[in-house]
């Protein structure tokens, strides 16, 4: 059978407050995570994957480093029509940014309109996971629905965050959609759960194009795909869900099939990390059939040296990424960026150290998420004082210190 013709929108303009510091200098889906990655590789990677070569990435807020790393990592031939294209806003309608996400799409239907698609895929472009989506668009050719929602159970504890589904007897179609609901209530065969929207749908071309022009004339609306779009279409019964238990990824495991993490707060972004380092890791970054891809400069392999002081440097339970050098200096459950660099003695423990991320001699780092470039002096220590840090950082709820990127922490 032909392969239908898909248009995929991935949505990256979100400013991601909850994770400032992280995001005091760049867009969200632009964090970069795991050593080598930002969080848009993950959702580009599943779209190449599947062969949805025809992709426009829609972008707004500090968009630069975004904008750069998809030029960069994601700039393909075009012979065959195939792209990946950033696309900042451009007030195409007028002197305004993008009042949400479904006016982001209105302001680009033009992009639409160029390309022609039966279909179009619009993603979320900040969370972690491995979906083949052809498997969706399947299901949503096969149903005829005006717009397929990609859910997957969620505490029901966690309900306010996600657009909650309800669905009708068949199970299938969605007979209720309420956007981050304070008073939702668990599933009928499991009460501590509810029905999760991933943020991710596949669309009818019509029908997408029609919703938004329709949602542009609501004074009352926020224009946001999850908050306006999706409730409009499922009143009027257009809507159906894809369950991503359903989801089979080439060599996925047993451990991280279904894995999918939205990392809206530094908690969940630290724990994501956590999840990679585990001995059978939770969700495998080595699964070759189905890779992560990314760019980075070309940096020499990571060394590890015993020091003229007799100190080894090591990392155990640990990733360490290309250009990082442990001069005597020691890792454990951590994650190692690019260039990082680890003085002799120093011991970094259940950490988090992005790109160039200098720790010097004697200095200890517990329980960090440690931003790019910053210089950790001789002797110092994080995650040791709490009341100290408190003075010093943002610590999380759970007690992770965060540090800006570019600080130079006073010895
Ligand atoms: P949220 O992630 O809270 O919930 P939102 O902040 O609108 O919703 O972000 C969705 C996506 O759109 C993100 O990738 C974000 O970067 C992007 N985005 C946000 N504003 C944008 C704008 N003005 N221009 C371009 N892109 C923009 C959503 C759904 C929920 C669902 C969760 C799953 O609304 O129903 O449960 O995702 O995490």
């Amino acid at each position: 059978m032909a392969r239908p013709h898909v248009l995929s929108m991935v949505l990256a303009g979100g400013e991601g407050k909850r994770l400032l510091p992280l995001t005091a200098d760049r867009a969200k889906p632009a964090v970069p995570f795991g050593g080598m990655y930002r969080l848009i590789d993950f959702v580009l990677s599943n779209l190449a994957n599947a062969g949805y070569l025809k992709i426009v990435v829609l972008t707004q807020y500090k968009s630069h480093s975004l904008d750069r790393h998809v030029s960069w990592t994601w700039r393909m031939s075009t012979l065959l029509g195939n792209y990946v294209t950033p696309v900042p806003a451009q007030q195409r309608l007028g002197p305004r940014w993008f009042a949400g996400s479904a006016d982001a799409i209105l302001q680009n239907l033009n992009l639409i309109e160029d390309e022609r698609p039966d279909h179009v895929v619009v993603f979320g472009a900040d969370h972690i996971y491995r979906m083949d989506p052809r498997q969706m668009v399947d299901q949503h050719l096969d149903s005829g629905a005006g717009v397929t929602i990609a859910a997957i159970r969620q505490p029901l504890a966690l309900a306010d965050q996600f657009g909650v589904i309800e669905t009708g007897p068949d199970g299938v179609s969605v007979s209720a959609f309420r956007e981050k609901p304070k008073d939702a209530t668990g599933l009928p065969n499991a009460p501590d759960q509810v029905y999760a929207s991933m943020g991710n749908y596949v669309f009818d071309t019509r029908v997408l194009i029609d919703i938004v022009k329709q949602d542009s004339l609501d004074p009352s609306s926020k224009h946001d795909v999850g908050g306006d779009l999706i409730p409009k279409l499922v009143s009027a019964g257009h809507a159906q869900v894809y369950d991503f238990a359903d989801n089979q990824v080439p060599g996925s495991t047993d451990r991280d099939r279904g894995y999918w993490r939205d990392v809206g707060t530094l908690d969940a972004f630290y724990e994501a990390h956590m999840d990679l380092i585990s001995v059978h890791p939770i969700f495998n970054l080595y699964n070759r059939e189905w890779p992560i891809y990314t760019g980075h400069a070309p940096l020499p392999p990571a060394k590890f040296v015993f020091n003229e002081e007799g100190r080894r440097g090591y990392a155990t339970d640990s990733m360490v990424s290309p250009g990082a050098i442990l001069s005597g200096g020691t890792a454990e459950r951590s994650i190692l960026s690019p260039a990082v660099h680890l003085d002799a003695g120093a011991t970094v423990c259940d950490s988090v150290l992005m790109d160039g991320v200098r720790v010097g001699r004697g200095a200890v780092v517990r329980q960090a998420i440690i931003d790019k470039n910053v210089i950790i002096p001789d002797g110092a220590e994080i995650g040791v004082d709490l009341a100290r840090d408190q003075e010093r950082f943002t610590i999380t709820p759970s007690g992770v210190r965060v540090i800006e990127k570019n600080q130079i922490i006073p010895p």
